[in-house]
């Protein structure tokens, strides 16, 4: 282990593994809805290596400076929390495979953690690949995709959706995918929106309230589907109601539950109809439908904070964003932006100056572009 993170240990595999973002479809797909998201060019790079040992296992990650080493035989949710994402992995492997060994690995990543961009994703899918690669376990690239939700699910507490999870393995460079959250059936759709770009606004904020609040929006979705059930059985999730059907139940829901299922139920509709505009290069559709998605989900959904809010806003005032709104769980994190590219710099520059007078927080600025998934670079 001493030499774990030296230039002069070998490795024998590398694997990148990237953030995503998400164009539209935001608390959709633990709903069965539809989803439109793919990787981007912000990533965590692993190298492992065998260590000849049956059982030990050692880690490292750069970014935090630290190290962790476990059993094989003994893998358990910790109070390492950056760890528990790969001791799920870990689980969830061994419940498919007996042919796992003791392993290092080093990682190194310049995803910004808590941007609402999915490193917890990348750590995930990047374990799962790695580690397929390194012992030939023979595991699909859906299966490394559930392994990483659910150890999201039994290992660290959030009941994700497959969206993040999906986007970091399964992305192809330039496109955006449309994914049935349902089905699991998807479509690459080509994301050609020169002289436009995608700009992530990173409010540098992330509310510790995300976790609990998330797990509450997935029950409470679930409790209207309970409702709603009853009249029609043949409903098994949100994905199933109309906005007519919802309305039904105006009275009988109470207001919040009925505002959470308004918001996904028209989310699933938005979905469609943006992937409809991107295909026909409406993108003036496309980011009016963002900016209406950043409506429900701060007003009716309520995962947006003020400076989401503020971000958003300020965007209004500029001709050239032709679409903007919060991206991801909420609570913080980033927003998303469909900027002219002329103008991008110009834009982060004036939002910085605004939301530090604002906030007295940093803003931080990048540009997305849409990349391939989670692959092995050597
Ligand atoms: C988080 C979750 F991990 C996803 O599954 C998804 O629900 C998203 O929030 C909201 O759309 O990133």
């Amino acid at each position: 282990m001493s030499n774990l993170n030296t230039e002069s240990t070998k490795y024998d595999i590398i694997v990148d593994s990237p953030g995503r973002i998400n164009i539209i479809g935001e608390h959709t797909d633990y709903n069965n809805g539809f989803v439109l998201p793919t990787a981007i060019d912000k990533k965590i790079q692993f190298k492992f290596r065998k260590n000849g040992t049956p059982t030990t296992c050692n880690i490292h990650s750069a970014n935090f400076n630290t190290n962790f080493s476990f059993d094989l035989n003994e893998v358990a949710p910790g109070d390492e929390q950056w760890a528990n994402y790969v001791l799920g992995v870990i689980d969830g492997i061994q419940k498919e495979s007996d042919k796992l060994e003791g392993f290092d690995f080093v990682l190194d990543s310049n995803i910004p953690v808590g941007s609402g961009i999915s490193s917890s994703a990348a750590l995930e899918c990047g374990v799962a690949f790695g580690l397929n690669e390194l012992f030939d376990l023979g595991l699909s690239k859906i299966k490394m995709v559930e392994i990483g939700q659910m150890a999201e699910h039994n290992y660290v507490g959030t009941k994700c959706g497959i969206m993040d999870q999906f986007a970091s393995v399964m992305s192809k460079e330039g496109h955006v995918i449309l994914l049935d959250c349902q089905s699991l059936e998807y479509e690459y759709v080509p994301i050609q929106i020169k002289p436009y770009k995608i700009l992530l606004l990173n409010t540098n904020v992330s509310h510790n309230l995300a976790d609990g609040e998330y797990n509450k929006r997935r029950a409470m979705c679930e409790g209207g589907v309970a409702v709603i059930q009853k009249k029609y059985p043949e409903v098994k999730s949100l994905r199933d109601v109309t906005p007519e059907m919802l309305e039904e139940f105006k009275e009988e829901l109470d207001a919040v539950t009925y505002n959470r299922c308004s918001y996904v139920v028209d989310e699933k509709v938005r979905v469609l109809n943006t992937v409809e505009a991107l295909k026909n290069n409406q993108l003036d559709v496309m980011g009016a439908n963002m900016y209406e998605t950043h409506e429900g989900l701060s007003k009716l959904y309520e995962v947006s904070c003020p400076e989401l809010d503020f971000l958003v806003d300020f965007s209004k005032d500029y001709d050239e964003v032709i679409g903007a709104r919060m991206m991801g769980g909420g609570f913080g994190g980033c927003t998303i932006n469909i900027i002219h590219e002329d103008k991008a710099e110009a834009f982060a520059k004036a939002a910085s100056e605004a939301y530090f007078e604002k906030f007295n927080i940093k803003l931080t600025s990048f540009e997305a572009n849409p990349s391939g998934g989670t692959s092995l670079v050597k």
